[in-house]
This record gives structure tokens, C-alpha cells and sequence, in this order.
């Protein structure tokens, strides 16, 4: 093997909703990212670390760029400004099952004078035609001097191989900034916490997802009082706290008859389990926090 080694860091920018979590589980070939349906599901920065060759790439995904009305969103789009400005590659992850509207204009503009190669990344390829894909290339290709286009479908995995070659291409010769064991620099306990939120997406609409925000409070492993005399002894329990915003909504999460917690709590359970190679308990108590959203001190305790 070449003693040349390069690193790359990649940032993954784009609106909400264009795949870039997915985008970055497929790259990294492990769930580091939560994902769903609801716009704005990815609230900061998540790194994702993956070796090819001599390649080492660090990628870092960020929230959807959207209009900020709460300190929850302006806190969210400062990852977005600290990725951008750090990034060696500029990933711009678009829809291509979407339309060039306002907020992607925007985006343009602020990517047009960025150092980085920046590379358009049409996602979801799954979703159009072949005609159709070609009619997205030609809007986008002249917004900015784009380094690559790259049409993918990250929910499947398709056509990767020509993205990874350019990024392999484009990475500056480098030391290596992780060692080749690290693929996140999460903990268990803050990606335990992100699978439960995105459980709630899921099954959530309208507002409620947006004002929702999960903490672990209580991590018990066999041998504690507290431990359930039931669960396997290679298991673990988690006390779980469920933040909303209104009482409205924390009826919603409970649904009729509990039907909607349970339904959360075993689905979240079940993807725990992938997680940390273990049977998991959770024990959710959902909390009505009014405000939390634009409350400087919550979100720090919060880590947000
Ligand atoms: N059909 C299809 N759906 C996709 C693809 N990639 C992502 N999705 C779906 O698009 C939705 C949004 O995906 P995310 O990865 O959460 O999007 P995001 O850009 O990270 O969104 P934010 O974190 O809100 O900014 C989810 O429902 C995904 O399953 C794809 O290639 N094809
Ligand atoms: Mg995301």
C-alpha cells in the first residue's frame, strides 16, 4: 500500500428532507443518523467516519436549512455555518423529486462563494425519470460551478460507487484524523436518545415532532436495585424523559388508551436493540415543557 494517505472532511448541507442522514448512514454503512419523514428531524451536527483505501473521510451531516423562529432553529443552523466553513468538500444533498424554490436559491447563493468544490448530490433517484432527473440537472447546473453532479438514491444505496470515486479523488493528502475503529463521535447514550426522537417523528404529525426533545435520564444495567427482577440479565433499562410543548400534545403521544407510547416504545425498543446488541427496556414518561424551544439554559442542559 502508498505511504500517501488523504483525508477528507465532507460536509452534507442541503433543505430538510433531502436525504442527507440517510445519505450519510449509507456512507457510513451503519445508523448514525436518525431519519424520518418530518422536516428539521436532524437538529445538530453528526460526524460519520468511513476508511476506503488510503482514504479516510469524516463526514458531517447537519439540519435542513430552513427559516428559524425559535433559539432551538438559529442554534441548528450555526452547526450548519460551523460544517460549511470547516469542510474540505461541500456535499449539496437535493431532492430530486423536488422543485427549485426560494430556499434552495438561497442555499445557492451562500454555497457560490464557498472555497470548497461543492458537488450536487440529486438524491432519491428512486422517485423520478430518467427525463425528469435531466430536467433537474439542467436547473441546477449553472447556480453555482459545481465540482461534480451526482445523481443517488441513499434509501437504497444506488449509485454510489461514482460519488465515493470523486470524493476519493478530491480528498487532500493528509494524515488521517480518526483511528480506523471510529465511525461516530456520539455516545450510546446521545444515539439512544436520537432513535427514540426519531420513533416519535414517525408516528407523529404537524406540530407535535417539532416541540418534541427526548433525554435519557436513568441508565440501569443488571445488578441495581432498580434493574427489572423480568429482564434478562444481559439487558438494560432506561428511564426516558419525553419533552412536549403543550398538554395537546402529550395527549396526542399517548393516543387513545396508551396505544400511541406503547406503539413508540416498542418500535424504539426494537431499534435499541440494533443499537447496542442487547435487550432493551424503555420506561417513557413524556413531560409538558412549555417554551423549552426558546429557553437558552434548556438547550444547554439539553445539549442542543
Ligand atoms: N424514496 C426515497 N426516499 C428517500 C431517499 N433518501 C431519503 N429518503 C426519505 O426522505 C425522508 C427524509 O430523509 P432524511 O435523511 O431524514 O432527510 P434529511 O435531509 O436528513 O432531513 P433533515 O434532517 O430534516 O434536514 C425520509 O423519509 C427518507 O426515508 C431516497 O433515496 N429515496
Ligand atoms: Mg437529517
Amino acid at each position: 500500500m502508498s505511504d500517501i494517505h488523504r483525508y477528507a472532511s465532507v460536509a452534507l448541507v442541503g433543505l430538510p428532507n433531502s436525504g442527507k442522514s440517510t445519505l450519510l448512514n449509507a456512507l457510513v454503512g451503519e445508523k448514525v443518523a436518525a431519519v424520518s419523514q418530518m422536516p428539521q428531524t436532524t437538529r445538530g451536527r453528526i460526524l460519520g467516519v468511513v476508511q476506503r483505501g488510503a482514504t479516510q473521510l469524516a463526514f458531517l451531516d447537519t439540519p435542513g436549512v430552513h427559516k428559524a423562529e425559535h433559539a432551538l432553529n438559529f442554534r441548528m443552523l450555526q452547526h450548519v455555518d460551523t460544517v460549511l466553513a470547516d469542510a474540505d468538500l461541500i456535499l449539496w444533498v437535493v431532492d430530486a423529486d423536488g422543485f427549485l424554490g426560494p430556499g434552495e436559491k438561497e442555499l445557492a447563493k451562500r454555497l457560490k462563494g464557498a472555497q470548497q468544490p461543492v458537488y450536487l448530490v440529486l438524491n432519491k433517484i428512486d422517485l423520478v425519470s430518467k427525463g425528469r432527473l435531466l430536467e433537474k440537472i439542467v436547473a441546477y447546473k449553472d447556480l453555482l460551478e459545481f465540482r461534480e453532479i451526482l445523481p443517488v438514491g441513499a434509501k437504497l444505496s444506488q449509485n454510489l460507487e461514482p460519488l465515493w470515486a470523486t470524493m476519493e479523488r478530491d480528498a487532500p493528502e493528509g494524515e488521517w484524523q480518526f483511528d480506523d475503529e471510529t465511525f461516530t463521535d456520539q455516545t450510546e447514550r446521545g444515539m439512544a436518545a436520537e432513535f427514540i426522537r426519531e420513533k416519535v417523528l414517525r408516528k407523529t404529525k404537524e406540530e407535535v415532532p417539532h416541540g418534541v426533545a427526548v433525554v435519557i435520564s436513568r441508565w440501569i444495567e443488571a445488578g441495581h436495585d432498580d434493574f427489572p427482577e423480568d429482564l434478562d440479565p444481559s439487558g438494560l433499562y432506561l428511564e426516558v424523559e419525553i419533552l412536549v410543548e403543550r398538554p395537546g400534545h402529550r395527549k396526542i403521544l399517548l393516543g387513545s388508551g396508551g396505544e400511541m407510547i406503547r406503539d413508540i416504545r416498542q418500535s424504539a425498543q426494537r431499534e435499541l436493540k440494533k443499537l447496542l446488541q442487547r435487550p432493551v427496556r424503555l420506561d417513557l414518561h413524556i413531560k409538558v415543557d412549555e417554551g423549552w424551544r426558546d429557553r437558552p439554559d434548556k438547550l444547554d442542559r439539553l445539549g442542543l
